[in-house]
């Protein structure tokens, strides 16, 4: 079903009924959170009753985006629901225990923008092209003439930004750009927005930054930069998991690399590949070979095994894309 048919069908699916629970991917990033704000109270000023609903708390700093706090853990299924509106999550995994929880409701509408969607859900609203899920969500509240005041503009607007790094990563289109200059026009302060989601740093970050960079390697003739983070330096900075957030960028700035990585250590033997490409390589395809997805210059990937096992074997995959010149 091509996007536009399928745009119409969960606008009208949202004007007839009347109450929706809301959700995004585990490990919530700033698209995922906004867009759920941003819809949730359109939905609300149309007189719905909405649930925003996340498997943990809101992690910092979304905590501070306006409406973070009416997010719970758990939804009431005895209530009626006319659906469940999915945002900025590929694919069922990364709904974690939440999938389980809300199967019973039903459409699953899938809003979304990662080229490895899998279409899990009833309704999918699948649009690669789109620069993040808020601007998506941002044609939703115009098709359904909801009501845009300037809270859903601010979290449209942190949606968007988070997404394209400030506007500078490749998927900062006119369209995504014309989306942020209406959302100025409706008042909001672009540089109150990034301090609290973009800057606002603790001091425990910068420590884990400066471990990070000790840890910077060069593989593949200067094309392939690999930082790692073991447990122990998130200890000994007193550094939370989401403090690592953008580091992989550091390495993607150096000059000739075309592939960053920044794996984070999760467990014993368990590691996340984050992965940032500055031109030729697609991330999504190089990650999908581990198992993971997401954009083809943004993805990541979970590994279980020995470090320097799990290191080679991406080091040689990488390569090998970076040979093919795909
Ligand atoms: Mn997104």
């Amino acid at each position: 079903m091509s996007p536009g048919i399928t745009q119409t069908k969960i606008v009208e699916r949202l004007r007839q009924g009347n109450a929706f629970i809301l959700t995004t991917h585990k490990d919530p990033d700033g698209d995922g959170i906004g867009s759920m704000l941003a819809l949730g109270e359109a939905l609300r000023k149309a007189g719905k009753r909405i649930a925003l609903v996340l498997e943990e708390t809101v992690p910092v700093p979304f905590d501070l985006l306006k409406g973070a706090e009416q997010i719970q853990q758990l939804v009431d299924l005895h209530e009626h629901w006319d659906g469940v509106l999915i945002l900025d999550c590929a694919d069922e995994g990364r709904l974690g225990g939440l999938s389980g929880q809300l199967r019973s409701v039903r459409p699953w509408m899938n809003i979304d923008h990662h080229e490895t969607n899998t279409y899990f859900g009833d309704m999918n609203l699948i649009q690669e092209e789109a620069s993040s899920t808020g601007e998506l969500v941002y044609y939703l509240i115009r098709e359904a003439d909801f009501e845009l005041n300037s809270s859903i503009a601010e979290n449209l607007f942190a949606a968007i930004q988070t997404d394209t790094g400030s506007f500078r990563y490749d998927n900062t289109t006119a369209g995504a750009l014309r989306i942020a200059a209406e959302l100025l026009d409706l008042g909001i302060k672009p540089w109150e927005v990034t301090q609290k989601i973009m800057d606002g740093h603790d001091l425990p970050r910068l420590k884990l930054l400066r471990f990070a960079l000790d840890t910077i390697e060069i593989h593949h003739g200067g094309k392939i930069a690999i930082m790692t983070l073991t447990k122990d330096m998130f200890e000994k900075a007193g550094a939370g998991k989401l403090d690592s957030e953008r580091f992989v960028d550091y390495a993607r700035f150096i000059r000739g690399v075309e592939i960053a990585a920044l794996i984070r250590q999760t467990g014993k033997d368990e590691f996340k590949f984050s992965l940032r490409s500055n031109n030729k390589v697609n991330v999504a395809d190089l990650a999908s070979v581990f198992g993971g997805g997401g954009h083809a210059r943004a993805a990541g990937f979970d590994g279980k095994g020995e470090l320097s096992s799990l290191k080679t074997s991406f080091i040689e995959e990488a390569a090998r894309f970076l040979n093919a010149g795909r």
